[in-house]
């Protein structure tokens, strides 16, 4: 008996020497919104898993998803306080924190993705990182937050004026309510996952967002009548604390930055195969889909907004380069 003891000693001693020396791990906090097989979520764990690899299991990221650890603006706090590491937000709450990406959040700026991310994956994406960077938030890629329209519950819209006086649900987000407030609606902010509730209990007439999300998050089992206007076309970025950058070796910068380059890639071609997926499901389940006819009125009725975000010195220039180009 003694003898097997002394033989199992030997052979965890042995066991111990061959795992080579212990490496020490760092775990980190993701945020995230989404539920599990959402575009987003997806490449997010795609990047946990190749930062893992990169660092040989050095950096363990752990990805909350479902805004579990709290929703988006107070996500943005607890990434600037150090209570999570990384985050995918949207350009609305994002704005809070620099206030030149407001400029994303405007109606009708971009065409489509295409020229969105023409942008984004140039100077102007570069110029919008270092304020973020400067801001706490340093951008390792650019998701798609894709084409947004208006849905509604009881009032089936097929012209602008059908949205006036409805109460609209919009993001914590100066321009989203400005938007609301120029088509003569109420805009009425909520957090994303309340939603849902909002229309079950009457308190929302419309709201508005992409397909993916219109349909992941089953308001389309209670707001069937989409009018599709796509009228903001943003990008969403994953990022990650200017503080946790700061205490990254370079060798270690550069696998968490080709690991969000890469993530950005996959989740962008998630992204166009997950919107017809989601319009498919909600059509299947009774959503009536009205295209817009003539988006012109929808566009002149933003001029106030348009004015003032190209007279504001901060908003300025981004402005007239995306329109330029
Ligand atoms: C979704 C975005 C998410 C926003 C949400 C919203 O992906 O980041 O929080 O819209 O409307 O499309 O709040």
């Amino acid at each position: 008996m003694r003898k097997w003891v002394r033989k199992g000693a030997w052979l965890a001693a042995a066991l111990v020497l061959c795992a080579g020396p212990v490496v020490a791990q760092t775990r980190l906090r993701a945020w995230n919104i989404h539920p599990e097989g959402y575009p987003v979520t997806e490449a997010m764990k795609s990047f946990a898993q190749q930062v893992a690899k990169g660092t040989q299991g050095r950096y363990q990221i752990e990805v909350h998803s479902n805004a579990t650890l709290g929703d988006q603006p107070k996500a943005v706090q607890m990434l600037k306080s150090g209570e999570i590491d990384l985050a995918e937000f949207s350009s609305g709450p994002l704005s809070d924190a620099v206030p030149g990406i407001k400029v994303l959040n405007l109606p009708f700026l971009f065409t489509d993705s295409a020229h969105m991310f023409r942008h984004l994956d140039g100077k102007l994406g570069e110029r919008f990182s270092t304020n973020l960077k400067n801001a706490g938030f340093v951008v390792l890629g650019w998701y798609d937050g894709g084409a947004r329209s208006f849905y509604c519950a009881k009032r089936a819209p097929a012209n602008i004026r059908d949205l006036a006086g409805a109460s609209i649900r919009v993001q914590q987000s100066e321009i989203y309510k400005e938007m609301v407030t120029l088509l003569d609606a109420k805009p009425v902010a909520l957090p994303f996952k309340e939603v849902l509730a909002g229309f079950e209990k009457g308190d929302i007439d419309c709201a508005e967002n992409n397909m993916p999300s219109y349909e992941s998050t089953g308001h389309y089992k209670v707001a069937r009548n989409v009018y599709v206007t796509n009228h903001v076309i943003s990008p969403e970025a994953l990022v990650v604390s200017t503080a946790l950058w700061n205490k990254l070796t370079p060798e270690d910068r550069k696998v968490f930055a080709e690991a969000g380059a890469q993530s950005a890639l996959l989740m962008r071609d998630l992204w166009n195969r997950r919107v017809a997926q989601a319009q498919e499901v909600a059509a299947r389940q009774g959503s009536q889909f009205v295209r817009v006819k003539d988006i012109s009125p929808f566009v002149r009725r933003m001029a106030p907004l348009y004015n003032k975000y190209m007279a504001d010195p901060t908003t300025r220039e981004e402005l007239l380069t995306i329109v330029a180009n």
